[in-house]
């Protein structure tokens, strides 16, 4: 597995963190949101998916990854 941290703004409440969860745990991804300091910490495996599909499901729910 492979482990990184994003940085995403635009999220700011429980709906968030669930949208950005529930999204990456569908494509296998463990996903855990840190809204106070506007982080992603994602764990996958990299022959099921990469980080820029990653980054392009966080985007598509309606935040910004730097
Ligand atoms: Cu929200």
């Amino acid at each position: 597995m492979t482990k990184a941290q994003l940085n995403v703004k635009g999220m700011s409440c429980q709906h968030c963190v669930r949208a950005v969860e529930s999204t990456l745990q569908k494509v296998g991804v463990i996903a855990q949101v840190d809204l106070e300091n506007e982080k992603v910490s994602v764990e996958f495996d990299e022959k099921q998916i990469n980080l820029q599909t990653i980054k392009g499901l966080i985007e598509d729910q309606g935040y910004d990854v730097a």
